[in-house]
């Protein structure tokens, strides 16, 4: 069982140890198997663990990819464990192997890793996001039994990159580790965890002009003379061309540098719509024999770019415009430590969307995520973790250095790499309360920022450097950071965190004019969303789906009235991890296109409608809005709401339970709407439409309508619920429970007497921002009407269950100190006492979410009254359902 992954072999653990039990000496060349079975794990420090033998040491049996933060990261306490973890394995080692060089490749850990073996310190790496490689050969014993101890440290530290950001810094050996074996003569396997062989391909026309240069290094005890061979294959596997070294001659413990160059023809470009790729093998072998020492695959593309300040970004010569999606690593369930094949999928879900372009943000990810874009035809942007704000110390430069480095060393034969970011957001968090965090932030990171932009140029001459700001225009204006790199990168969320979305074009204008000959990405737009949360009329930060639809169809348009705008890319693809975070999911980032697990929002489908050429799309984009409730007209069957359905034919048409109601024409951002009388009960909607090729696609969704009747005394309902304080929605579909937003009472109906719904944050985000402990329905909990005098249900007689919802959310994000609301009340339902002296703070705890059930027989005709009476401060409630039992 061997499977090729592009560039590298990995051979199976089964295979190799059924070469050792048949004795079999190892075929020529390098070896490279992963050693991720089999782990012990201990979270926490031992003190001296290298030096114990102790095989209890580390109880829990773990694989790699593993990391501590699984569970932490996303609790009802915060923070998650920010500290050491403890891994070790038993790791045999044939004798077949005595002789040759034996490295650990690490493709990455989080995020200091110390390595030991056989009680010896083998290595230490600085850097969660970059590989390492360290040489064991003078550690490690063949035909025995050896004891690998990994240290991985995630503290938090002022002196490693990233040392602030909005997503969480899970710990742990979250990629794949690997045996490196070699021959004594080898290629360079100390070039910061890169492959040591680099080529570099210039395009001239149809013929590409190929340099490799890299250094071999013989660390036999003899004089040998070698030769180093490059084959270029094309992607059928045929060899196209190559080159052959003159013998070297190479003394114990020399390295030497070679590098050689030759042309191909007839190339076949590289591109998003067809990204061929070639395969280069470089090998060293002995000149006596042929015998083969050492061999390195590498994938290689051929391919041209360049920006003009008017026309944006041209590929191959030829106009493209950038678009796609930025990505975090993490995964539902997972933390960060995923196998290949999730990062795989995320890029052919990328692609499927119609991308061209990703920004991998904020840190280089897996080796897995590069293959991927290479393999799909995805132009990548990628950074080094550098973001808010830089660090003091000399020592904080000098990681960011090394990073920058590894990064460009490690990926560089990537060909869908086209651009190194160097920092995100750096003067997010350079100012604390007005005040630069040290002296001189501001200079220092202008100053960082030239060199790693130096550095990176002077690494990789063919690409080009971007940085990434946010919308403070003058102060990165003022600090000289708007042409340090060949490109300019925004991060701008204007109808998200700032009102107004005509603000977006004002801003890119008048960089355009201050900057005319500086590229422009956009290289952030986004909105979070809530699955649960839903509105007909929805708001800036109110989490709903359709106002995250709403924002990217501004963005859209926005974006595609500016040609100079050479590319864009959605923050996010999917929705990660932050922990610090409080929205309607506290801990996650929700501005994905795809939810945690990777099922598309409808959002998704409105980017593959506008971007994508070759397949068909009809989408109804109500999805996660299955559930739906409204009060129809008096003497009408049916409730009309309004159906957007995201396509790319030229005609779509909607069929209500097998009835059509028209064709329609999807406009220039491709949606169209159909008004659709709802029916009680469940409406089949199937939207059918033709491609330009005459494939037709259809689309089906069943919404199940729920009737309120506008009288409530005349026609009796078995449930009301009320996100009390709540302008949206909240929709439970496993528990079929659809929480209406908040109303003011009406003669026959149900609503509020008095108060007013709880804004923390006036003019931006409805309720809190706070985290509710022992619940997962923030949408609910979050918002509250305060002040309350009453509610008011008029519903007919009947036995009902009376539900009411509250949470103590009066204190201001994390500060305590804010917290100070004293409140108690008492609550009267029909005049009968059901709750005294209620004080949630003193009772419950702060977001603590409180329910409580009470039976109310009404026979009097006068429904149901729930009365708030303070005692201290004012009366609130968060929630109330209602449920008539007979
Ligand atoms: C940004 C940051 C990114 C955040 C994002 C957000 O500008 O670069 O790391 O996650 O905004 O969602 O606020
Ligand atoms: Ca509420």
């Amino acid at each position: 069982m061997t499977r090729t992954i592009i560039g590298r072999q990995v051979i199976s653990y089964s295979f190799a140890l059924l070469l050792i039990a048949a004795n079999i000496t190892f075929a020529e060349g390098r070896i490279k198997l992963s050693i991720n079975s089999g782990w012990r794990f201990h979270r926490g420090n031992i003190a001296e663990a290298e030096k114990m033998n102790d095989p209890s040491l580390g109880r829990e049996l773990v694989n790699l990819p593993h990391s501590w933060n699984v569970a932490d990261a996303f609790d009802d306490e915060d923070g998650y464990y920010q500290g050491i973890g403890w891994y070790h394995k038993n790791l045999f080692l044939s004798d077949a192997y005595l002789g040759k060089r034996i490295y650990l490749f690490f493709e990455g850990a989080n995020q200091v890793a110390e390595v030991y073996v056989n009680g010896k310190f083998v290595g230490q790496h600085i850097g969660g996001y970059t590989a390492f490689r360290f040489d064991a050969t003078d550690f490690i014993r063949c035909g025995a039994d050896n004891r690998v101890l990994v240290k991985v440290d995630n503290s938090a530290s002022n002196e490693i990159p990233p040392i602030s950001a909005d997503f969480t810094f899970y710990g742990g050996i979250y990629r794949d580790v690997f045996l490196e074996i070699t021959e004594p003569i080898h290629f360079d396997m100390a070039n910061y965890g890169s492959p040591g062989v680099f080529i570099q391909p210039t395009i001239h026309g149809k013929t590409a002009l190929i340099n490799v240069r890299g250094q071999l290094k013989n660390d036999s005890r003899m004089a040998e003379r070698v030769i180093v061979k490059t084959i270029i294959h094309d992607a059928s596997g045929k060899e196209i061309g190559g080159w052959v070294s003159q013998p070297i001659r190479t003394r114990p413990g020399q390295a030497i540098p070679f590098e050689h160059e030759f042309t191909l023809q007839n190339i076949r470009l590289w591109s998003p719509d067809q990204p061929y790729l070639y395969r280069a093998t470089v090998k060293i072998l002995d000149q006596k024999h042929h015998r083969l020492l050492d061999n390195i695959e590498l994938p290689l593309g051929f391919r041209t770019f360049r920006f003009d300040p008017e026309r944006g970004f041209l590929l191959n010569d030829v106009p493209l415009r950038l678009l796609g999606a930025n990505r975090h690593q993490d995964f539902d369930g997972m933390a960060n430590a995923l196998p290949d094949e999730l990062h795989h999928q995320d890029m052919k879900l990328l692609k499927a969307m119609g991308a061209n372009f990703i920004r991998i943000a904020h840190y280089p990810q897996d080796p897995a995520v590069l293959h991927a874009c290479d393999q799909l035809g995805l132009i990548a942007w990628e950074e080094i973790p550098l973001v808010n704000l830089i660090g003091a110390s000399e020592a904080f430069a000098r990681n960011s250095e090394t990073a920058l480095i590894e990064m460009i060393r490690q990926h560089h034969h990537h060909p869908s790499v086209f651009f190194w970011g160097l920092m995100n957001e750096i003067l997010l968090r350079a100012f604390e309360s007005g005040n630069e965090v040290f002296p001189g932030i501001i200079e220092k990171t202008t100053t960082l920022t030239r060199k790693l932009n130096q550095i990176a140029h002077a690494e990789d001459p063919s690409r080009m450097t971007v940085l990434a700001h946010h919308g403070d225009y003058r102060r990165y204006q003022q600090a000289g950071l708007l042409d340090v790199t060949d490109i300019c990168g925004w991060n701008l969320y204007f109808g998200w965190y700032s009102e107004g979305f005509e603000k977006f074009l004002d801003f890119v204008d008048a960089f355009h004019r201050d900057y005319p000959a500086v590229p422009i990405i956009i290289s952030e737009y986004g909105a979070g969303s809530d699955e649960r949360v839903h509105s007909h009329a929805p708001m800036r930060f109110d989490f709903s789906t359709e106002w995250q639809q709403h924002f990217h169809e501004q963005y859209l348009s926005m974006i595609q009235s500016r040609p100079f705008i050479a590319g864009a890319v959605i923050w996010n693809l999917v929705d990660f991890g932050s922990e610090g975070r409080k929205d309607t999911k506290p801990h996650v980032n929700q501005k994905g296109m795809l939810y945690r697990n990777r099922r598309p929002k409808d959002v998704y489908y409105f980017y593959q409608a506008n971007w994508n050429r070759q397949q068909p799309v009809v989408k109804i984009a109500s999805s996660d809005w299955k559930l739906r409730s409204g009060v129809p007209q008096p003497g009408k069957k049916w409730v009309t709401e309004p159906i957007k359905i995201y396509s790319n034919c030229q005609i779509v048409e909607l069929l209500h339970d097998g009835v059509s109601l028209g064709k329609q024409a999807p406009d220039s951002i491709k949606r169209c709407y159909f008004d659709v009388p709802f029916h009680e009960g469940r409406n089949h909607l199937l939207c059918l439409g033709t491609f330009q090729d005459g494939r037709p696609i259809s689309d089906h969704l069943d919404i199940t309508y729920q009737f309120m009747p506008a009288d409530l005394s005349e026609s009796s309902v078995n449930e009301l619920c009320v996100n009390a304080g709540a302008p949206f929605y909240f929709v439970e579909e496993r528990e079929n429970l659809i929480w209406l937003p908040d109303q003011p009472y009406q003669l026959g109906g149900w609503g509020y007497i008095g108060g007013s719904d709880l804004q923390m944050w006036p003019g931006k985000r409805w309720g809190t921002d706070q985290e509710i402990f022992a619940s997962e329905r923030e949408p609910l909990y979050q918002t509250q009407r305060d002040s309350m005098i009453a509610y008011r249900f008029d519903v007919p007689n009947g036995d009902y269950e009376v539900e009411l919802h509250f949470a103590e959310i009066s204190g201001l994000g994390k500060n305590p100190s804010t917290f100070n609301q004293e409140r108690e009340f008492d609550i009267l339902i029909n005049n009968v006492p059901v709750i005294s002296d209620l004080n949630l703070a003193s009772q419950y705890g702060k977001n603590r979410a409180v329910s409580f059930k009470v039976q109310v027989p009404i026979d009097n005709g006068k429904g149901i009254e729930i009365a708030f009476q303070s005692k201290k401060g004012s009366p609130v409630i968060n929630g109330i359902r209602l449920n008539k039992r007979f």
